[in-house]
């Protein structure tokens, strides 16, 4: 070890063992002997942080989650059905109608009655198209296909309706409208299996008009108890057991 100082020491312990010269100008030369190990010196201080380490593997799955929070709503239902008509209100002081409030209840009810009005006229159209005809209060609709005349008259009577009854010349043509678009004569309601003869609506009324064609009924064969109309409007009996078109009046 090699110390300089700037002047020669004052003094110096006896116990410190040490050589000692003087160098010219500057300082004090201390040679530290004899030549052997010292002591261990202090730790040296810490060294430079090291690189960063490789990455490491993926750690193992974590438990599942808690359930997550309830969803947005849906969108807002379809408007319901009109409530119930409400109770009678109580008797007014005077025992005479509220005037203004009958007036109010009149305008609502025009309202509902134009609203219906509009609905009805465009489903008599969606129901008449193609293969129907109106006529006053009644309605013709077709089937387009053919059936015996009992086949026939229970399709009717399934639907609501029955077996056309033409009570006058307007009736009878609009079902001629409908033999003449589909080229195929159809059954009336009209028999008489009661009483050869008398020909009847199913209520057992007589008939109220007729548009037979010259020479009928006949009751060929003698057993024609059904009626048919032909493309031209005219009737003619028939046998029940024949196909003819379906046509049903409402
Ligand atoms: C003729 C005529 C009618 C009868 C039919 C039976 C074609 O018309 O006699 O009255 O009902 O035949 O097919
Ligand atoms: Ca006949």
């Amino acid at each position: 070890m090699l110390i300089l100082f700037t002047e020669p020491p004052k003094s110096l312990g006896t116990e410190m063992n040490y050589s000692q010269k003087t160098v010219p100008d500057a300082c004090t030369l201390v040679m530290c002997g004899p030549v052997e190990n010292g002591l261990p010196g202090r730790d040296g201080r810490d060294g430079r942080e090291g690189p960063q380490g490789q990455k490491g593997d993926p750690g193992p799955e974590g438990a599942i989650g808690p359930q997550g929070p309830p969803g947005a709503g849906g969108p807002p239902g379809l408007k319901g059905d009109k409530g119930a008509p409400g109770d009678r209100g109580a008797k007014g002081e005077s025992g005479l109608p509220d005037i203004t409030a009958l007036r109010k209840q009149v305008e609502a009810l025009q309202g509902r009655v134009q609203h219906l009005q509009g609905a009805f006229s465009l489903y008599k159209k969606v129901g008449l198209f193609p293969d129907g005809r109106v006529v006053g209060e009644k309605f013709f609709k077709t089937g387009g296909f053919e059936k015996s005349f009992q086949d026939a008259q229970q399709i009717c009577r399934q639907a609501g309706g029955q077996l056309p009854s033409p009570r006058s010349a307007a009736e009878n043509g609009a079902l001629q409208q409908l033999v003449s678009a589909h080229n195929k004569a159809a059954f009336l309601s009209m028999t008489d299996s009661q009483t050869e003869g008398k020909f009847v609506y199913p209520t057992g009324e007589s008939l109220v008009y007729s548009n037979w064609n010259s020479g009928e009924p006949n009751n060929s064969g003698g057993e024609e108890d059904c009626v048919e109309i032909y493309d031209n409007g005219k009737w003619n009996d028939k046998s029940c057991g024949e196909r003819r078109l379906v046509i049903c009046e409402f």
